[in-house]
């Protein structure tokens, strides 16, 4: 009798084991759908995201058609559900670039909201890829994307122009849990132009306190420009804030321009701050392959005894030190564009191939010419005007100054030869037509 119990025991966790694998597919379109429609496919894909969140139970897809969706969207009380965005309207393959698909948020309430479980525990492997995320405003979070988990996945979105009182304008990663998730990824995004009061303007890393446990994540080819703290009478930061339980990784990031409106007597920082509460619970970056470029105030500040920093391999305005470390003029092409303009910028090939990317922010594989660049946006050799593509327009430029000494266009060999001829022509031609979508 004994036996048997148990032997009907074995059968039920076994069971439940086996239907908590299975992978569901579900489709959302602002275009064609409806939210009466059951979600199954796409000719009968609901009209919003959160209505296909809804039926997510965990390990689930829910694609997203291009479109405005005004609304905010909570992830559902589960783990690893990826919600695509980017599909054509009515279906068909995807691209996030030529199919925006844009998140339009509104009041009290960040646009996106990763939970966590009642007790503070993450849910794991939450995934958003191929939105932009904009206009949100909360009054105590993030304006953006706020996560409650530690593991959360962020990748190829765009996060501009949200607002939030404290925390973050953009992002806020807020681990609650005594046993932190590692495996945090923010990867080739754009965080531009968000505003934070009392926090920071782009992006926040940082959980509860309570014990020594940490979280490590990953920021990889990510743009930070244009961000700002508003406060003239608190603190701020402009660009990211990393505090103790975070340890992040930062590689081929841009982080530029981002500003704050108070000045001394409180530390300028508009930049990256590293921080935490004492020296055992120290907020911990690495930073390579990076450019971190802001004219006033401070690039990167680490607070004594509560903060620590790696840094390697990157230009830093301020004088910042570490091995292959830099500080000349990085030669964006400006206007808000953080490409960089010419090969002879000092970023182009001196990052360090060990912690490379195989690819830039906007997808231009790497790397071009002869290494790695620093900074989110790898050089595109051969494209002298910067728009993205090598074409005619580009040999053009080469047959103009054919044999003659330019200095512009003196590509080949490293370094340049003080004449244009095959070798730069065949260095431009590798390139040929090699076409970057505009973000
Ligand atoms: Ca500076
Ligand atoms: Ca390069
Ligand atoms: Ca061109
Ligand atoms: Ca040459």
């Amino acid at each position: 009798m004994q036996r048997k119990s148990i032997l009907i025991l074995i059968g039920v966790v076994s069971f439940s084991f086996v239907a908590r694998a299975i992978t569901s597919h579900f489709y959302v379109d602002a275009t064609y759908g409806s939210d009466s429609y059951n979600g199954y496919n796409w000719g009968s894909a609901k009209k919003t995201i959160q209505a296909g969140l809804d039926l997510a139970d965990g390990d689930d897809y829910i694609y997203v058609a291009a479109g405005e969706y005004h609304e905010r969207i909570e992830f559902p009380e589960a783990e690893l559900n990826k919600l695509h965005g980017g599909y054509p309207p009515g279906g068909g393959q995807r691209d996030f670039n030529r199919y925006v698909t844009t998140i339009r948020g509104f009041q009290n309430g960040p646009v996106v909201y990763f939970p966590a479980k009642p007790d503070g525990r993450g849910w794991r492997g939450n995934e958003i890829d191929g939105f932009t995320i904009r206009e949100g405003t909360d009054y105590g979070s993030a304006g953006g994307i706020y996560s409650a988990s530690s593991w959360v996945i962020i990748r190829n979105c765009i996060i501009e122009e949200n607002y939030s009182t404290d925390f973050a304008g953009g992002i806020l990663i807020y681990s609650g849990a005594l046993d932190k998730d590692d495996g945090l990824i923010i990867e080739n995004c754009i965080v531009r132009n968000n505003t934070c009061y009392q926090g920071a303007g782009g992006i926040a890393l940082m959980g509860d306190v309570s014990n020594l446990g940490v979280y490590t994540g990953m920021i990889n080819n990510v743009v930070v420009t244009g961000n700002s703290s508003t406060s003239i009478f608190d603190y701020g930061i402009g660009g990211v804030d990393v505090i103790f339980p975070a340890n992040i990784t930062f590689t081929h990031c841009t982080v530029a321009d981002n500003v704050i409106d108070h000045g001394p007597p409180t530390i300028e920082i508009p930049g990256i701050r590293i921080t935490g509460i004492d020296q055992l619970k120290q907020g911990r970056a690495d930073i390579r392959n990076s450019i971190i470029w802001h004219q006033d105030g401070d690039d990167i500040y680490v607070e004594f005894n509560k903060g620590l920093l790696s840094l390697s391999y990157s230009n830093v305005e301020d004088s910042d030190f570490g091995a292959g470390v830099i500080h000349v003029d990085p030669n964006f092409i400006g206007y808000e564009d953080y490409r960089l303009a010419s090969h002879e910028s000092g970023c182009v090939d001196s990052a360090n191939a060990a912690f490379s990317m195989s690819s830039d922010v906007e997808g231009l594989s790497r790397p071009k010419g002869y290494g790695y660049d620093m900074g989110a946006c790898e050089y595109l050799y051969g494209d002298f005007n910067n728009d993205r593509k090598v074409d005619v327009i580009d040999l053009e430029e080469i047959l103009n100054n054919w044999l003659w000494n330019e200095p512009q266009i003196d590509i080949a060999p490293n370094g340049g030869d003080g004449t244009i001829d095959f070798l730069d022509l065949s260095l431009m031609a590798d390139s040929w037509w090699a076409d970057v979508p505009e973000k």
